[in-house]
């Protein structure tokens, strides 16, 4: 049996017609089921679904087999553990420092506060810079942060750019491009080989062609298997 743990959402529905063209169809809709493990058309084929920045987790742990999640989480997380063998292409956004319109107010009298879910992300990234920052984890709508004093700026997924616009704020500089990529839990990939290298070989023939490379090694996550 291959497991293979998703976030429902927009990765799923993104998702959902690459896993088809490997067989994995499943049962039923989770937008519309409450069941958190999903068959498929495929007998050896099962979905978790779960949390995004959680997805990581069951892959590492091998209560997953295989995993879909972002880039963006996948960097926050860190995993050593983990193969990353395909960048699938989807969910594509940009993890951005955005800032009030106008203009960001460099503190004079303290160091610059950031309000962000991706506290290791920034806090590596102001450090490669020599910025000193205090990053303050937030769970959600980070867009207020900046609005209330809270924050000098925010680091956060931008895509069209709507929410950003809609609280007065604007994109300030590119962190990373994001997409969503495909992880294997290493002793899976040697216990499970065969299955395994045969569904990575599906989901590559659904790629468009530019989507077809292996990640770029530089990102901390992306050990490829050998
Ligand atoms: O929502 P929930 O709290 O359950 O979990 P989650 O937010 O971790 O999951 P989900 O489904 O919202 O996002 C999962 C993954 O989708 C992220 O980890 C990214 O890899 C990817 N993704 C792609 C995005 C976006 N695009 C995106 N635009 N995730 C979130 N957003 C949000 C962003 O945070 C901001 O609030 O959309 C808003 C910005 O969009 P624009 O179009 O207004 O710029
Ligand atoms: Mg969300």
């Amino acid at each position: 049996m291959l497991t293979i743990a998703v976030s429902k959402g927009r990765i799923y529905a993104e998702a959902l017609p690459l896993l088809g063209q490997a067989g994995v169809v499943p049962d039923e809709d989770p937008a519309r089921s409450r069941k958190l493990i999903l068959s498929t058309q495929r007998s050896d084929v099962q979905l978790l679904i779960i949390r995004a920045t959680d997805v990581p987790t069951y892959v590492e742990y091998g209560a997953a087999d295989l995993g879909i999640v972002g880039k963006d989480v996948l960097v926050e997380y860190g995993a050593e553990g983990l193969y990353e063998p395909l960048d699938l292409g989807i969910a594509r956004c940009r993890l951005m420092i955005a800032r009030r319109q106008g203009g960001m107010v460099q503190p004079a009298r303290r160091r610059l506060r950031v309000a962000t879910k991706y506290v290791k992300t920034a806090q590596r990234h102001f450090a490669r810079q020599g910025i000193q920052a205090d990053v303050i984890k937030l769970y959600g709508s980070m867009e207020l942060a900046p609005l209330v004093g809270l924050a000098d700026c925010i680091v956060d997924l931008v895509d069209t750019g709507n929410t950003l616009r809609a609280n007065g704020l604007e994109p300030h500089e590119l962190i990373m491009e994001v997409s969503s990529r495909l992880i294997v839990n290493k002793a899976a990939m040697k216990m499970k080989h065969a299955s395994i290298k045969a569904f990575i070989r599906q989901l590559k023939a659904s790629l468009p062609n530019d989507s077809k490379h292996s990640p770029k090694p530089p990102c901390p996550t992306s050990t490829s298997p050998a």
